[in-house]
């Protein structure tokens, strides 16, 4: 505010302020590359920690998933399984043969109940690759979205190529008791008819 009113005595002391002043203002003309380089830095710096932050933020869910992608030695507790290779049967397993085929799965049990470990002996017959999954469906058997179904599936093995076996031992929670499906989701294959509907009560 100074300056406004001035007494003129004081233009004097105003003149000097202003000489001053541009110094001042030569000075900072003077430092300003370096200032905005400053600047430069202090903006680029703050740029990377929130980059680093939303990475942050984002990695933990992936760790999570490639956690369910990785085949686990031991019989599940857990509600998703993943598994290419061959277990053997965990002590007391029920063995449970499903047959996968064009296009359709035959499984020597419908009915399952928690905490009980089977044994599942999957036998693609077909001459062509599918999958063995065991994914949700509505109460009144009706199929979730595919969307829902994948989320939600308890089993997924892929890639069962022709004539192979693979073999998984399984113990459903009772949590999660409720009607199910046996199905493979290569393309076009749930639609050919490549479902089975299966139960499990506690
Ligand atoms: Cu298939």
């Amino acid at each position: 505010m100074e300056g406004l009113i001035l007494a003129p005595n004081d233009k004097a002391k105003d003149r000097l302020k202003m000489k001053r002043r541009e110094t001042s203002h030569a000075r900072t003309h003077k430092t300003f590359p370096t200032l905005l380089i400053g600047k430069l830095m202090i903006v680029a710096l703050a740029l990377a920690i929130v980059i680093w932050l939303s990475f942050r933020a984002v990695l933990p869910t992936r760790s999570t998933a490639t956690t369910h992608n990785s085949p686990t030695p031991t019989p599940s507790q857990d509600t998703i399984r993943f598994a290419t290779n061959a277990e053997t049967p965990v002590a007391g397993a029920k063995e449970v043969q499903v047959t996968l085929a064009e296009f359709s799965v035959k499984s020597t049990a419908k009915d399952f109940h928690t905490g009980i470990p089977y044994y599942f002996v999957i036998t693609n017959s077909g001459q062509q690759v599918h999958e063995f999954m065991i994914m949700p469906v509505k109460p009144d058997g009706s199929p979730e979205p595919p969307g829902v179904q994948y989320n939600a599936k308890l089993i997924e093995i892929e890639q069962i190529a022709p004539g192979s076996t693979v073999y998984i031992n399984f113990v459903f929670l009772p949590s999660k008791a409720g009607r199910y499906e046996i199905a493979c989701q290569m393309r076009g294959h749930y639609q050919a008819g490549m479902k089975l509907p299966i139960v499990v009560t506690r």
